[in-house]
């Protein structure tokens, strides 16, 4: 295992933190949400019985592994698994290990921006899967697609972005996004995005507003960490966690509301933040698709889709991509 890059930047939180909270519609970036307490949360999301997506994902992998390594190894050719935001490789573990076994020749590529999550997966995979040659990069994601471009002596790159992540994007933001990652690749590479798709809204609503009250810590941990590291007074008690879904844009959003009128002091950055009462803070966007929204997603970012592996209930994909030109 090669060494592994830091090149997270810790001083854009306090500004990207003011900036959000001085905004006429208050917000807070949704990448805040994953710090140490955030990530063990988010796990805790994933094994709920409401949060459906990781298990839906976790049976595409396990019924499409031999169809998404015919599509990868093509001609036997090596390839470069490049995953973006691999957290603690559950889904992934299943494909890896699978193509280790047929002895594909392939290396691994968990790109992450928190260098705990890096260290974890490697040593897991260390024990799980010696064979195979992991090339941890800590990091930004372009970032490391960049330098896979650079070194990778034309090796065909394939690029694992699963978990439904596409989602937490605002419609326009998800096309650039893959229009960048685009510009990291050549017309063979392949991009694999996992998409949740619309369903009973009931259900989808349910995923983020679990009776346990997990999802609720998950988005109050995030005030947590601005009081930890901003030196902040949030009252934790005084926010309600209030999930949405829109069953015509597919969006499901997150807000924070402060049930009454007061302000809170950020101390380390000697800011003061007001709020009326029943002022939400904007946390997340989940957005779940259709297969036509993801064609047009697919064009619109100078891609067309190649291959789609489905859960047996349709309720999630993942989608292989190509460039267009
Ligand atoms: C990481 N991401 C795809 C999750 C989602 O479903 O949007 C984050 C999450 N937020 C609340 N529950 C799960």
């Amino acid at each position: 295992m090669k060494a592994i890059k830091n090149t997270t930047d810790t001083s854009s939180f306090a500004n990207e933190v003011i900036k959000g909270l001085s905004a006429n519609v208050k917000y807070l970036p949704s990448k805040f949400l994953y710090d140490d307490q955030g990530d063990k949360l988010f796990r805790s999301i994933m094994k709920l019985e409401e949060y459906y997506p990781t298990r839906c994902e976790f049976e595409i992998m396990q019924n499409c592994k031999d169809a998404l390594l015919d599509l990868f190894y093509k001609e036997q050719k090596p390839f470069s698994l490049i995953e973006l935001g691999p957290g603690d490789g559950f889904k992934s573990k299943v494909l890896l290990k699978h193509f280790a076994e047929k002895n594909a020749k392939f290396d691994y590529v968990p790109v992450d921006i928190c260098e705990s999550v890096l260290k974890d997966l490697c040593s897991d995979l260390e024990k799980e899967i010696p064979s195979l040659n992991v090339n941890a990069f800590c990091g930004d994601y372009l970032e490391a697609l960049n330098q896979a471009s650079t070194n990778g002596n034309g090796v065909r790159k394939v690029i694992l972005f699963m978990g439904a992540n596409i989602g937490n994007f605002e419609k326009n933001e998800a096309s650039k996004f893959v229009s960048m990652l685009g510009q990291y690749m050549s017309p063979d590479d392949l991009l694999i995005i996992g998409f949740d798709l619309k369903k009973d809204p009931k259900m989808i609503l349910d995923a983020y507003n679990d009776k346990s009250g997990v999802t609720k810590a998950f988005n109050l941990n995030m005030l947590n960490r601005i009081n930890k590291e901003l030196d902040a007074d949030f009252d934790l008690s005084t926010f309600e966690h209030y999930p949405t879904y829109d069953p015509l844009t597919g969006e499901t959003k997150s807000f924070l509301v402060s049930q009454r009128a007061q302000s809170v002091n950020m101390k380390a950055v000697n800011a003061m933040v007001s709020f009326n009462s029943w002022e939400p803070i904007y946390m997340e966007i989940s957005k779940k698709y259709s297969m036509p929204e993801i064609e047009e997603l697919a064009l619109n970012s100078g891609f067309k889709v190649v291959h789609n592996c489905f859960d047996c209930r349709h309720f999630f994909v993942d989608s292989a991509w190509q460039k267009t030109f």
